[in-house]
């Protein structure tokens, strides 16, 4: 099996510059190490660029929207290709990435006639279509246009939409008004940091994998740093208070893997220059590792309820 690294270092979706780094820094903290000791075999395509576009102007409503579209344009099509040949990790850069990637895997599963579904593991729902976005940071859009939601005239038409309800929501304590309105009256599932206090993210995360395999579905799993707490993060320039655990984390992680579902994945908005010594990357870097199966002791896969 084949992991493909993709170094992404879109820092177009917000104005907090530093997310360019963050592919070398994965590097550094030792990804394709990891996943060769996991028995992976490890292609690095290296850091990719924005295809041509005009050079975005100061001052306007939206932050940067040549870039992320630029960015979009290209992804999209590493993403199709990458899944041909093995599992994709996106090395961001910033969230506004997986408005190409998820687009991307997307239209790959239609042409293996599988349903796609995305786990979005976030404290923000990022739910805002160009229109809604009070800050005009764009990687607060990708699951709007990703699902097909109006407003994203100048992006690439939506050939793939993902249904709504083939959408889960995990760690979510800051959502704005009109995500939330939308979000409301929208079939995705959702689960607030509440939620994981009262349930415990295994019973959460288990009952969406549930369904994933049930429609024999491919996975596309994003990572946002922020779903962590600020206290094991605390290289991101968004962080929210009251995040997951290092150990809820892993958890999860570990579901994702026991599942044998994910087919690809995102990290997304580590801000390096942000870092204390490299640790929040090193938090990332073992997280993807869990995803892929590094463990301390082997267990008896779960039965399939
Ligand atoms: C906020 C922050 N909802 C916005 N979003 C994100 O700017 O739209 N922060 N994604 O990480
Ligand atoms: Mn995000
Ligand atoms: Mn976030
Ligand atoms: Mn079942």
């Amino acid at each position: 099996k084949t992991c493909i690294l993709i170094g992404c270092p879109v820092d177009s979706g917000k104005r907090i510059a530093g997310c360019l780094m963050g592919p070398d820094a994965y590097r550094t903290a030792g990804l394709p190490q990891a996943l060769a000791e996991l028995g992976f075999k490890v292609e690095d395509m290296g850091n990719l660029s924005p295809a041509s576009h005009t050079p975005d102007t100061d001052g306007t409503r939206l932050y940067r929207p040549n870039q992320t579209i630029a960015w979009t344009h290209r992804l999209i099509r590493t993403a199709e290709q990458a899944m041909s040949r093995g599992l994709p990790i996106f090395m961001g850069g910033d969230h506004a990435l997986s408005l190409g990637t998820v687009a991307g895997v997307a239209n790959h599963a239609a042409t293996k006639g599988r349903p796609q579904f995305v786990l979005w593991l976030d404290a923000h729902s990022d739910f805002h279509t160009p229109d809604t976005t009070t800050s005009g940071n764009l990687h607060g859009t990708p699951l709007a246009y990703v699902t097909g939601q109006p407003g994203f005239g100048a992006f690439p038409a939506i050939t793939n939409p993902i249904p709504l309800e083939n959408l889960c929501i995990i760690g979510l304590r800051s959502v704005d008004p009109a995500e939330r309105t939308a979000l409301e009256s929208a079939p995705i599932h959702r689960h607030d940091m509440r939620d994981i206090d009262e349930h415990g993210i295994a019973r959460l995360l288990s009952a969406f994998l549930d369904r994933v395999a049930d429609a024999d579905g491919a996975l596309h799993v994003s990572l946002d740093v922020d779903f962590l707490d600020p206290s094991v993060a605390p290289a991101v320039g968004t962080t929210v208070p009251g995040g997951a655990t290092v150990r809820e984390a892993h958890l999860a992680m570990e579901l994702i893997c026991d599942s044998g579902l994910m087919t690809s994945l995102d990290l997304v908005e580590l801000n390096p220059f942000l870092d204390e010594r490299g640790r929040t990357a090193q938090v990332m870097v073992d997280l993807a590792a869990s995803a892929l199966g590094r463990r301390v002791f082997d267990r008896p896969t779960r039965a399939h309820s």
